[in-house]
């Protein structure tokens, strides 16, 4: 049992065996890697280490009479019905809903706006306790079928199946090996274009680790075998490209993206004719053969294809290519790029409108253009927050599109271009009872990183009378091109409820809130300013008098988990405590499991010298330290991860609490606890069943509870 000590406990922490004769050079530097036996998930070794941990971890948590009361306020505040954006399909429309506490959300369609909503697809009856889960669907064109995809355990494989949507019956054939559906249907509603891995040689259930490799694309004739599938373009001397179909809106030309990374991509085309001769290979046009800038198809009007990029435009624009002579000098600019706006997403509409959703200080705008010569129409009216989601084809004037923001938890847009003309009707407004939003308040400030450049940051709290410092959740993530936009987060309000606590959200740079400026400010061998605009936003919030260093707790998963077990290292005097949900944490290895080759983009390749010394400078398994005095003790750090995670393998976080452990092995210094937490039949996130997302954020919220000595409030 764990021995008290001030007002912690210091704990047996399992000793993780070290392997000191695993040694690697790189570029002249010798890297040992003593646990790269944790990188096995199966061996009796691991699996005991990872029992060991949890039940430190659990008995830390559960011997807390708090984790009760959390998850019942919890459990009650996720407890409101959810609905998506709705997509017209053929004659129909299908959303998804969740009641409040479903596992899943079930997926309905309804015959028009006013129809009876018929479940179509109900995940909570795939498996008892919630963990198959719907990863994404796409309708035929005339609606009546639909390749959907389903998941387990929280893994990124998914199988494809198809519905017949008048009968509700599946199709026999079951597709396996792919990830992230992406399929394209051809528009006479026989198949579909799609990607798929080759079948793996040991398990693929996403735990296992190997590399996923030469995917291609195949063609599916709906109610044949997978293995009648044709073909139609693979790149064996390209291993590590990932490959994604999409057919244009007039059915007439296949696009072929090509990615080696995350953002960018090759863009190539081929013209279909009938469905019935795809036979074999197809042969594509090279459009784009240089992979330093992001393309996504708009629409087309025959051969004038219309693409959102950042090719020559950092925030992006759309531009028009003649795909009858593509080559880049006759590309012409539809919508120049903005100034301050960046262009993140753009949707053709009702035959010739474009609707273009901007990011304008991490806010959304939303606005119509003409398609023909680009120019503006009007703008949405909207109030602060974020379009989380939008819908709308070319061949139909209605839209729908669904707000959220810190204190709305989400509102269903609807407008029909052919009928109105005045504003957006509410479809679905969330009510959720006992919630008043005037009783808090967000504000929108901007500090100075290290280098002086300006970061924004949202904080949400009670509006009180006086400020006074109060415990604060810090929540990052700072990369790939993602922005940190405003969204109702169930678990961030009860901890301003429940520990009348403060939330901020720093917009760091290595995320897209100011289109690729901001991107690149934040990758490669900048990530350092990253680590820097999340300590200062810490520093900030302490000098301007609402919080102390002792209350602030940092929360980060995936490239934010990274970011939180770098700050630990590099400024654990910042923080009371910290929770690294799902990291990236060896830097040197991150390439060689699931799909992380694609991550070099943003962090770099070891190969390259200047890469390997910025990665070995701050990778958190390679940087822990043994705390020599009071001030660099690590703060009280949770660090969870889940065994079906084949997104950001598990290893990265055994293999760091291993080294943490060790460092602080005997030292008088380290009193804080340093936890580590594995979930079963969980993985990256998505498809999270709801209990287990609601038993996941009382842990957190019980950790943090513990952590800063808060006081509950209810
Ligand atoms: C990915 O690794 C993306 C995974 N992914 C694909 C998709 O490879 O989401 C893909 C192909 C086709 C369609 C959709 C996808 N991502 C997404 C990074 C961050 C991201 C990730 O998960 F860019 F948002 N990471 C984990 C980066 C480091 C930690």
């Amino acid at each position: 049992m764990p021995q008290e000590q001030d007002d912690f406990f210091t704990f047996p922490y399992p000793e993780a065996r070290r392997d000191e004769s695993i040694i690697e050079e790189f570029h002249g530097v010798k890297v040992s890697d003593p646990y790269r036996w944790l990188e096995d998930p199966d061996s009796e070794e691991t699996r005991a280490y990872v029992e060991k941990q949890n039940q430190i971890s659990q008995t830390f948590l559960e011997r807390c009479p708090e984790w009760d009361k959390l998850n019942e306020n919890l459990t009650k505040r996720w407890n409101y019905p959810k609905y998506s954006c709705p997509f017209k399909n053929g004659d129909r429309y299908a959303f998804q809903k969740n009641t409040g506490l479903q596992n899943q959300d079930v997926l309905y369609i309804q015959d028009s706006l006013d129809a009876e909503p018929m479940v179509f697809l109900d995940p909570n009856a795939l498996s008892s306790d919630g963990t198959v889960a719907l990863a994404d669907f796409q309708f035929s064109e005339d609606g009546n079928l639909c390749v959907y995809g389903l998941s387990q355990s929280g893994s990124d494989w998914t199988t494809l199946k198809v519905r017949d949507v008048n009968s509700g019956e599946d199709f026999p054939e079951t597709l396996e090996y792919t990830k992230f559906l992406r399929t394209s249907w051809t528009t006479d509603n026989q198949g579909f274009f799609y990607s798929r891995y080759p079948a793996m040689d040991g398990k693929s259930d996403g735990s296992e680790t190997a590399p996923n490799e030469n995917q291609k694309i195949y063609y599916h004739r709906v109610g044949e075998a997978q293995n009648k599938d044709v073909l139609i373009a693979e790149f064996p001397e390209k291993p590590s490209w990932s490959l994604a179909p999409d057919v244009s809106d007039c059915g007439k030309y296949l696009l072929l993206y090509i990615m080696e990374g995350i953002g960018s991509t090759l863009l190539y085309f081929s013209k279909l004719g009938k469905s019935e001769d795809i036979t074999g290979k197809l042969e594509f046009v090279k459009v784009v053969t240089e992979l330093d800038s992001e393309y996504d198809y708009i629409t087309n009007e025959g051969s004038i294809f219309s693409f959102r990029t950042n090719k020559n435009a950092p925030n992006y624009r759309l531009v028009n290519i003649n795909f009858d002579s593509p080559t880049s000098e006759n590309w012409e600019t539809l919508v120049p790029e903005h100034e301050t706006n960046v262009l993140e997403w753009s949707y053709c509409v009702d035959q010739d409108k474009i609707v273009l959703g901007y990011l304008n200080d991490v806010k959304s705008v939303m606005q119509v253009h003409n398609l023909i010569d680009g120019s503006f129409v009007s703008r949405f009216p909207l109030e602060i927050g974020t379009v989380s989601a939008f819908s709308g084809r070319k061949k139909y004037s209605e839209i729908f599109f669904r707000f959220v923001s810190f204190l709305t938890p989400g509102i269903v847009f609807h407008y029909d271009f052919a009928t109105d003309h005045a504003e957006p009707t509410i479809f679905h407004k969330i009510q959720i009872e006992n919630f008043d939003s005037n009783l808090y308040k967000v504000e929108q400030v901007f500090y100075k990183s290290k280098d002086e450049e300006s970061i924004p940051m949202f904080i949400i709290q009670k509006k009180t009378e006086q400020q006074k410092q109060k415990p604060c959740l810090l929540f990052g993530y700072g990369g790939f091109n993602i922005s940190i936009q405003p969204s109702f987060k169930v678990g961030g309000l009860v901890f301003i409820d429940s520990f009348d606590g403060i939330l901020a959200y720093p917009n760091i740079r290595g995320g897209g809130e100011y289109g690729e400026r901001w991107h690149n400010g934040g990758r490669l061998l900048q990530k350092q300013n990253t680590f820097d605009d999340f300590q200062y936003a810490a520093q900030f919030l302490v000098e301007i008098g609402y919080t102390r260093h002792n209350q602030i707790v940092i929360q980060g998963g995936s490239n934010g988990g990274l970011l939180v077990g770098a700050c630990i290292n590099q400024r654990p005097d910042l923080f009371g405590a910290a929770v690294a949900q799902v990291g990236v944490m060896d830097m040197l290895r991150f390439h060689k499991f699931t799909l992380g080759k694609g991550w070099v983009t943003d962090y770099g390749d070891i190969v390259v010298k200047e890469h390997f010394e910025n990665l070995y400078r701050y990778s958190p398994l390679h940087n822990v330290h043994r705390p020599q005095n009071e001030s660099e003790q690590y703060p009280a750090t949770l660090v969870l991860t889940a065994d079906h995670d084949d997104r950001v393998s598990p290893l990265h976080t055994l293999k760091f609490v291993a080294a943490l452990h060790h460092a602080v092995k005997d030292c008088p210094y380290q009193k804080n606890p340093l936890l580590l937490r594995v979930y079963s039949k969980a993985g990256h996130g998505a498809g999270k069943p709801t209990a287990k997302r609601i038993e996941e954020a009382t842990d957190v919220l019980t950790f943090m509870f513990k952590a800063l000595k808060c006081k509950l409030n209810c």
